[in-house]
């Protein structure tokens, strides 16, 4: 049993090692929301993946840091769990704020597999050793530039090339990098960009043997997804659309997707990406793990995560160099010359959390701390 002694919430802003655009804008710093959760006297973390709009969800690190505070944190302080299992019933009466309860939720399993003394990808249920690599390439300034930055990306190791699209950096791009590199895994990401009136155009990209489109229409649409994957031979992959076991569910008995990216902020923590997972893999639908530009802290649980079974594709997770000059666990998050990561065998996250390089990069803070022990 775990008792929640405190909440302490944290953001800190952390520039990008390099701007990244998609079709929802640029990002050059992140504004991060980090939850630490101390339970007789070991802490467990979590990251928020919210940005700092909601443009990708309709969430945003003020939404997550205002309803963790009044919200979710009051209904653990004091509690005690039998693990991050616990968290949706305490956190079911707040609806939606999937990301913020997710923070939650992951630092409790954290904590956990550290009381436990077991790896975190252990407790989760996961079985492999290591994990698949690939990265996602932002829209860069020129189709050069892309080019390069792609043979970089290989060079590296990495497995699967995924690249953010658009309309206007699209079909004349994947004809460019086919033409020089007619065999890689390659993928895109519209993160929505596009409307069933392009369905003619989107088709043109058969051609192009893409492991996948994702989410090329509306975020909250399954059906004209469905109406897209009929006429496509490309597998189409969900992502903002999936928001708990039961979108994957339709989305799969709809033929919206054949794949899902499976983003555990997204879902709303660990337990409900477990039953994504599963529910999915029953279905012989594959999962990969998305990516939401994390710190060590989000990016050692989606490794963690992406030990599950069911993640047989390569993932959005990638070095931690390729985001930050510096990052805030040690060791870094290495990926080999072969696009892997090797699964840490400590126990917890198996990272170490810096907590000197946090405080330095900490511009507002907030201490919850359990009035008296409440029995659950
Ligand atoms: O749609 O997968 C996405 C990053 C921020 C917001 C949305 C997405 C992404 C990525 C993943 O593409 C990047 C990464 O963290 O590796
Ligand atoms: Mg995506």
């Amino acid at each position: 049993m775990l008792t929640i002694d405190a909440v302490h919430l944290r953001e800190i802003n952390l520039p990008l090692a390099s701007a990244f655009e998609t079709s929802l804008g640029v990002t050059t710093a992140r504004r991060i929301l980090l939850i630490e959760i101390e339970s007789d006297g070991l802490t467990g973390w979590g990251e928020c993946v919210a940005g700092e709009h909601p443009y990708f969800s309709d969430e945003s690190i003020d939404t997550a840091w205002f309803i963790t505070e009044k919200e979710l944190a009051p209904r653990l302080l004091g509690r005690e769990l039998v693990g991050g299992g616990a968290c949706p019933k305490l956190f079911r009466q707040i609806r939606g704020h999937r990301m913020a309860k997710a923070a939650l939720e992951n630092a409790v399993w954290d904590l956990d597999a550290q009381q436990k003394r077991v790896p975190l990808a252990q407790l989760l249920g996961g079985t492999r050793q290591t994990i698949d690599c690939g990265v996602s390439i932002g829209i860069q300034p020129s189709q050069t530039a892309l080019l390069e930055k792609i043979a970089e990306e290989l060079e590296a190791g990495y497995q699967r090339i995924k690249l953010k699209c658009k309309p206007g950096w699209d079909t004349k791009i994947f004809e460019a990098v086919r033409a020089r590199w007619p065999e890689i895994p390659l993928s895109c990401d519209a993160n929505s960009a596009y409307r069933i009136g392009d369905i003619e155009h989107i088709a043109e990209w058969d051609q192009f043997k893409l492991q996948m489109i994702e989410q090329p229409l509306w975020y909250d649409d399954f059906y004209f997804h469905a109406l897209l994957q009929k006429r496509l031979e490309t597998p189409v992959c969900l992502d903002e659309s999936i928001r708990n076991r039961r979108d994957a569910l339709a989305a799969i008995d709809m033929d919206s997707c054949r794949i899902i990216n499976l983003k555990v902020g997204r879902v709303g923590g660990f337990s409900e990406a477990i039953a994504v997972h599963n529910a999915a893999q029953e279905r012989g639908i594959p999962v990969w793990c998305g990516g939401m530009l994390e710190t060590g802290i989000g990016r050692a649980h989606n490794i963690a995560l992406s030990s599950l079974e069911n993640f047989s594709l390569p993932g959005d997770v990638s070095a931690s160099a390729r985001f930050w000059a510096e990052d805030i666990i040690e060791p870094e998050v290495t990926v080999s010359r072969t696009g892997e990561i090797t699964m840490p065998t400590g126990i917890g996250s198996g990272y170490r959390v810096r907590r000197d390089r946090i405080e330095s990069l900490t511009v507002r803070s907030l201490s919850l701390r359990a009035a008296a022990r409440v029995t659950a």
